[in-house]
């Protein structure tokens, strides 16, 4: 497909949809290049920056399970924006020209992951929504981008959306009742019959997914012996506004990749005041989420006295 965005038909799609599959975006070789680096920092064969998160699976941390090798024990990198071989799938022109197309020119990297679904863990990703972690607004100039680096199927827990969902409001989310639960996933709160809705994504490797941040989306289990792994970055365009009630941006590097002020970090328009979203009040109460908001927001306070 070479660098050719995504066509008008697949833009309607998305956002007939909230989500659009470009099959074969990606080529092999660069997936290459990501998989051995993520073996490469998982096995310690490199050095990383700090910031990196390099997260258990729950099952691990909890032992539960106790597999040997380092490479069944990760559940996922996160935060890898300073690694100089992950960061370029944030910046691969073809993924930035899809971005593009559907949230205009300009753009800012907001989040990234590599994750790595391990066989005989629970792995599964509750149905949520991804705006609940982002303080930057109008929801419609948030994407993600998700690339297969594996075949992703039923079997091995890939991703479901409901499909038109992108087109509701932010829900209150909780933790489920489920016995292992990686950190940070919470599920979206009374969804009724909505879960009967979803749409399995099965891909190939180098297929990637582009959803709206309001989507409901979450994945399955891995039901086979070898690994589900995918790539993938959240993307804003740079004039949005930042709504949280909570005024605080250093936690998270938010970089422009595109147009003006490339390079820089985003230094945009806080609108924090009692018309922005308070995010406490869609985070399940008790969670780590909940406590890192209210540190937060009390640090900004205690600031700005
Ligand atoms: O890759 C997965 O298993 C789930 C990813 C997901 O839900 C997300 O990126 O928000």
């Amino acid at each position: 497909m070479g660098d050719r965005p995504l066509s008008d038909e697949q833009v309607e799609r998305y956002w007939r949809d909230g989500f659009v599959v470009a099959p074969g975006l990606l080529g092999q070789a660069d997936l290459d290049v990501w998989d051995q680096r993520f073996e490469d920092i998982v096995l310690g064969n490199v050095e990383i920056d700090d910031r990196m998160l390099v997260m258990k699976d729950v099952m691990v941390a909890k032992g539960a399970i106790d597999p040997e090798s380092p490479l069944e024990r990760i559940q996922k990198l996160q935060d890898f924006e300073l690694d100089p071989v992950l960061d370029r799938y944030c910046q691969h022109p073809t993924i930035l020209a899809c971005v593009e197309r559907i949230i205009g020119d300009g753009v800012m990297t907001i989040h990234n992951m590599l994750i790595n679904k391990p066989p005989n863990v629970d792995g599964r990703h509750p149905l949520h929504q991804d705006l609940l972690y982002f303080p930057f607004r109008p929801a419609d100039r948030i994407v993600a981008s998700w690339t297969a680096m594996t075949r992703v199927t039923k079997e091995n827990g890939c991703l479901v959306v409901v499909p038109g969902s992108h087109r509701g409001e932010l829900m209150a989310h909780e933790n489920p009742d489920w016995d292992h639960l990686n950190g940070g996933y919470f599920g979206a709160k009374d969804l009724g019959d909505r879960i009967d809705e979803r749409l399995h994504l099965e891909m190939e490797p180098g297929d990637t997914v582009f959803f709206h941040p309001i989507i409901l989306h979450g994945s399955g289990r891995n039901r086979t012996d070898g690994f589900r792994r995918a790539i993938s970055a959240h993307y804003a365009n740079s004039a949005c506004e930042w709504t949280w009630t909570v005024d605080e941006s250093a936690s998270r590097m938010y970089r422009i990749v595109s147009g003006e002020g490339v390079g820089s970090e985003w230094n945009g328009t806080h609108k924090v005041d009692t018309e922005g979203t308070d995010p406490i009040d869609f985070v399940p109460a008790d969670s780590p989420l909940e406590d890192n908001i209210r540190t937060r927001r009390d640090r900004a306070r205690t600031e700005s006295q």
